[in-house]
Formats: structure tokens, C-alpha cells, sequence
């Protein structure tokens, strides 16, 4: 019920009245009463005045089941959602609660995470109560295969998320590095339990810098937050909703084939590497080009220049990195 009374305060930009509030949630006035009065405590600014109703002044920053649920909308993602006050990784806790037994689409958010990690072992700075820290199972019935690909649907959907709520231009850096102002703003990790031909399950990871006001030396250059680049806050719940709002519908085009068919324009709308000049970092030899777009497997297709070896190749981000020059 404080998810609906929210919803519908949220909603109304003047006031809404107890009566309307009682008629629409089939609930009595004192109940009314008493969750006003509790998401006050919580922090939420609400002036009340007799004859008109309550009016939603302020919100807090909170990351609660009513202020993410409130906002939603999805069929299967984030439901459930736990919300952890500390683990060591949301990918590691996604990954004991799936081998568990937990349903594809519940969502793991926790405040604090001791031990957050980036791809092939880096680390990930995990500030408490500032950043979003989160990890969606799924249980997909595609093959295993097809599953890095979910990297670059989740970077899609953050950056339609941020965008939505911030207005902030967020765009994608091949395969997954959102960035506002050719800054870092989220990263994605992508960890997978599979036989040869099916999946136990993946868990998608994702890491917001949402309301930092500064990082650590070693990552200020390259790292920013919605915060910092807005110049305000931004609510951490409204992001998180957002995300997995876009997330779901992004999906759906994504298993109409299991690949990226339908999401390439899309995702090339988005991405800051098209039709800039790139290094691509391979094992067996570094060599340059221009980024033109996505395959439909996700590789990045670069036009390669200046070897005499010109064409269209694609590379793999399993295989090789992309520096932009
Ligand atoms: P990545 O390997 O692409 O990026 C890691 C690199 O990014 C680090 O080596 C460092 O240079 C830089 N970095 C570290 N922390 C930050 C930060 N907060 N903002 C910007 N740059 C940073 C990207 O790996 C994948 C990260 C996924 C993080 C999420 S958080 C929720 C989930 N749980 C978990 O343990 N990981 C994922």
C-alpha cells in the first residue's frame, strides 16, 4: 500500500485528497494516516492541509521496496527485488541465491558492496549509499553462446534509463562502458553457469556511479556521476526502475531472434565509437580503423585503414579491446 500512496502522491502535481487516496486503494482513512506518517519518518517531506489533501514536497534518496517498486513496471525484472543493506558482490550474492533456487528475473540491490568487481578480475569502487550496485538473474532458455550478448542490452537500457531520468546524453563505449561527458558512469558484468548446450543461469551486473561527489586517484580521470555531471542529485530508485523498465523491453526485441537484430539501430544510435577512429588491441598484433556499427552477434564491425588489408572485419570484445585514438 505505501507503493501505491506513493505512486499516486508522485503522480499528482497538486494535492491529493485522503478521499481520493481511501477510494482508489479501498482502504480506510486512518490506514492512510499512518503511512503518511511513517513515510515522513522515512524522510519524505508531505505538507497536509485540511480541505485540499497531502501534497509530496521532497523526497529522499532512498533505495526502499516502496520507492523502487512504486515506479516498476515490468512483467518478470525485479520481481523479486531483495534489497541487502551489505554483501560482499551483488554478482557473487546473485549467483548463491540462483544456485539456490531463485526465480529468473529477482533482482539483488544492496547499499554497501565490500567486494565489487569489475571484468577479468579488476575491481569495482563500490561507495556505500551513493552508487547503484545490482545484479538481475535470469534462467534463459537461448543457448549459452548467445548470453554475452545480454552485456549490451543491459548497456542499453542503462543508458535509455539514465537518460529518462536524468536528460543526461548517455552514450555507449563498445561493448558496455556508459559514459556521460567521455566519462564512466557504469559498468557491466555479465557471469554465466552453463553446460555446453544450456544455461544454469546468468547473472547481469551493474554498477551506477549515481551521487558520488568524488573518486579514487587512481580512477578520477576516467570516472564520473549522474550527480556530478547534473549538478544535483538524482534519485538512486528512479534509476534502478528506469533501467529494468527499458531492460524488459529491450529483451523481448533481443529473444525474438536471440541476438541483436532487432536492438542494432538502436544500439548504434547510442554508440560514441561510430564512425571514430579505433585501436584495436588484438593478441596477435595491434591495427587501426573506423567503428561503423554493430553485427547482429554484437561485434564491433571496423573498417580497417592504412594496412593495405582494407574491409569490413569484425572483433569480438571476448577476444580484444577497442581504444579510441
Ligand atoms: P571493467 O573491468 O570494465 O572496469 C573496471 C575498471 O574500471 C577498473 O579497473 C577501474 O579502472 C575502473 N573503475 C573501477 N571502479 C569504477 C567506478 N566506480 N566508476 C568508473 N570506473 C571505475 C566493469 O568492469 C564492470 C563493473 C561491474 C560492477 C557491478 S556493480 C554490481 C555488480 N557486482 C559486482 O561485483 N560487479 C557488478
Amino acid at each position: 500500500m505505501k507503493a501505491r500512496i506513493l505512486q499516486l502522491l508522485r503522480e499528482q502535481e497538486g494535492y491529493v485528497s485522503g478521499q481520493d487516496i481511501c477510494r482508489k486503494l479501498s482502504v480506510s482513512r486512518t490506514a492512510v494516516w499512518k503511512v503518511i506518517g511513517q513515510l515522513k519518518e522515512e524522510g519524505y517531506v508531505i505538507e497536509a492541509v485540511q480541505n485540499k489533501g497531502y501534497r509530496l514536497l521532497e523526497v529522499p534518496d532512498l533505495v526502499t521496496e516502496g520507492e523502487v517498486a512504486s515506479r516498476l513496471h515490468t512483467g518478470w525484472a525485479g520481481h523479486p527485488t531483495v534489497f541487502l543493506e551489505r554483501t560482499d558482490s551483488t554478482n557473487n550474492e546473485a549467483k548463491r541465491m540462483a544456485e539456490a533456487g531463485a526465480s529468473h528475473g529477482t533482482l539483488v540491490v544492496a547499499e554497501n558492496q565490500e567486494a565489487g568487481k569489475g571484468r577479468r578480475g579488476r575491481s569495482w569502487s563500490s561507495p556505500e549509499k551513493s552508487g547503484i550496485w545490482m545484479t538481475l538473474i535470469m534462467k534463459p532458455e537461448f543457448p549459452p553462446s548467445q548470453a554475452s550478448m545480454l552485456t549490451l542490452v543491459a548497456a542499453m537500457a542503462v543508458a535509455e534509463g539514465v537518460r529518462s531520468v536524468t536528460g543526461l546524453e548517455a552514450g555507449i563505449k563498445w561493448p558496455n562502458d556508459i559514459v556521460v561527458n567521455g566519462k564512466k558512469i557504469c559498468g557491466i558484468l555479465t557471469e554465466m553457469s552453463a553446460e555446453p548446450d544450456y544455461i544454469n543461469h546468468v547473472v547481469v551486473g551493474i554498477g551506477i556511479n549515481a551521487n558520488m561527489e568524488e573518486f579514487p586517484p587512481d580512477i578520477r580521470e576516467k570516472a564520473t556521476s549522474l550527480s556530478l555531471e547534473l549538478g544535483e542529485k538524482v534519485s538512486r530508485a528512479a534509476v534502478i526502475a528506469e533501467v529494468w523498465n527499458a531492460f524488459e523491453l529491450y529483451y523481448d526485441k533481443f529473444l525474438e531472434n536471440a541476438d541483436l537484430s532487432s536492438l542494432r539501430e538502436k544500439y548504434e544510435a547510442h554508440l560514441l565509437n561510430r564512425g571514430k577512429e579505433v585501436c584495436v588491441l588484438d593478441p596477435k598484433g595491434e591495427w587501426r580503423g573506423v567503428a561503423r556499427g554493430i553485427d547482429r552477434n554484437g561485434r564491433l564491425l571496423i573498417e580497417q585503414t592504412g594496412s593495405g588489408d582494407e574491409g569490413l572485419r569484425a572483433v569480438d570484445s571476448g577476444e580484444v579491446s577497442v581504444r579510441g585514438v
